[in-house]
């Protein structure tokens, strides 16, 4: 095999996605945004513990339902460490960031929201945190209000000033936008929700692949992220909660392994994290999970943002040097993520992505889960093309001669 040590000095050969081809052409993959590709240590990991390790923990009295318990609650001490939460009960694994921010609906927002109340969101959130909210304002009587951003894609200081008010009982935001790619101040916006009395929540589905977190320093009440966008396997995720704030909000599902006692017409449950883990869980996606911490752990955030902030840069010089391409968000490439959003001139972006697949490269169009930000935006769809640290110089070359082709290939002048 060539040698696949990129210039940043990261282990190509670790990505086997990466070495192969898209049609006849050399995979230039820049969907990360959406989900991540998979280094070979955490399909290994996944492999070892099925081939080796595979029980329903929690139940058995045998050795290998103990070591997959052991994997599983290793886990999640590798988590909790991982974004620094005090307590190893605040960890609650999920399926995805989806149903993190649907437990919490369900869970906080239909016992502790209620009638008159304000639920403040930002225009840029993903679906995923806004309809379990407009479902909870519904069912409630509460008022969903929202943060609007200011020309550069950034929320201003007086829409926080302004939106987030003694009504305000939770506040829930995206660190980073997976259309935008900027990085919102949390920690401001947080530490607004507790002023008034709100607890606030935080989707950190795109922030987490890219920058360390700790909830704590953030003083996070809640935090969400998926597996999936940051190395490890699709089908798991993660919900931390201040432990106080889960004790006393209800089970979300009902079933195995969340309780104590079960009588024909009454049920207690079980304490945390068990009360929020119904069911037989994804030990194997937590398992992947745990060595996805440690890859990301071993190349070491610094690196990552570097690498990251590089390729970012280079792909904004490349791409404003092209008259007909509109970019979205903060025309420079400053506090962003690895995320750019942009249109080409009288060209659809499913046109778009469908010619640069012609040249291997996949990158992502549409409305990207996110139609109240496209309708703010005023425009129906965006192309999106998203890097992660697998990504090189020459990917981003890849891209922008494809991107150059669209308008010929379409018959339009430049
Ligand atoms: N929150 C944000 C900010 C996201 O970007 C996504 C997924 C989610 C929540 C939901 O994550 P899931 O794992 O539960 O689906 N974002 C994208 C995307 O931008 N393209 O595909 C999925």
């Amino acid at each position: 095999m060539a040698n696949l040590l990129t210039r940043e000095g990261v282990n190509l050969a670790d990505f086997p996605i990466l070495q192969t081809k898209a049609n006849g052409k050399r995979l230039v993959y820049l969907d990360s945004a959406a989900t991540s590709q998979k280094p070979l240590p955490v399909i290994e990991a996944v492999q070892k513990y099925y081939e080796s390790q595979n029980a329903n923990p929690h139940r058995g009295n045998y050795e290998l339902s103990v070591e997959a318990t052991e994997m599983y609650e290793g886990a999640r001490e590798t988590t909790r460490a991982f974004i620094h939460a005090e307590h190893v009960e605040e960890i609650i694994f999920t399926r995805n960031a989806t149903e993190s921010l649907n437990l919490l609906a369900y869970s906080y927002g239909m016992h502790f929201i209620n009638k008159g109340d304000e639920i403040v969101i930002s225009i840029a959130e993903h679906h995923s945190n806004l309809i379990p909210w407009q479902q909870v304002a519904k069912a409630r009587g509460a008022t969903l209000k929202y943060l609007y951003l200011d020309e550069n894609g950034r929320i201003p200081q007086s829409e926080i000033e302004e939106k987030i008010t003694a009504k305000t009982k939770l506040v829930g935001i995206t660190h980073v936008s997976n259309v935008l790619g900027t990085v919102n101040p949390v920690k401001e916006i947080i530490a607004k929700a507790h002023h008034v009395g709100a607890v606030a929540v935080v989707d950190l589905a795109q922030s987490i692949p890219h920058f360390p977190i700790d909830v704590q320093d953030m003083d996070a009440d809640f935090a969400v992220f998926s597996g999936h966008k940051m190395l490890s396997a699709m089908g798991i995720g993660v919900l931390y909660g201040k432990r106080e704030l889960l004790d006393k909000m209800p089970p979300f599902l009902f079933g195995g392994d969340m309780i104590e006692y079960v009588y024909e017409q009454e049920a207690s449950f079980a304490p945390l994290p068990a009360k929020f883990e119904a069911g037989t869980q994804n030990v194997g996606g937590a398992v992947g999970l745990a060595a996805a911490i440690k890859y990301i752990q071993n190349i070491g955030y610094d690196h990552i943002r570097e690498i990251d902030s590089r390729l970012v840069h280079y792909a904004f010089i490349r791409l404003r040097e092209l008259p007909y391409v509109t970019i979205y968000g903060d025309g420079g490439a400053g506090n962003r993520c690895g995320v750019i959003s942009f249109n080409i001139k009288d060209v659809h972006p499913h046109d778009v992505a469908s010619i640069l697949d012609a040249d291997g490269v996949a990158i992502r169009a549409g409305h990207h889960c996110a139609q109240p930000l496209m309708r703010y935006l005023g425009i129906n769809a965006t192309c999106r093309a998203s890097f992660y640290f697998y990504n090189t110089r020459e990917d981003v070359d890849t891209f922008v001669d494809s991107v150059k082709k669209v308008r010929g290939v379409l018959g339009f002048g430049a």
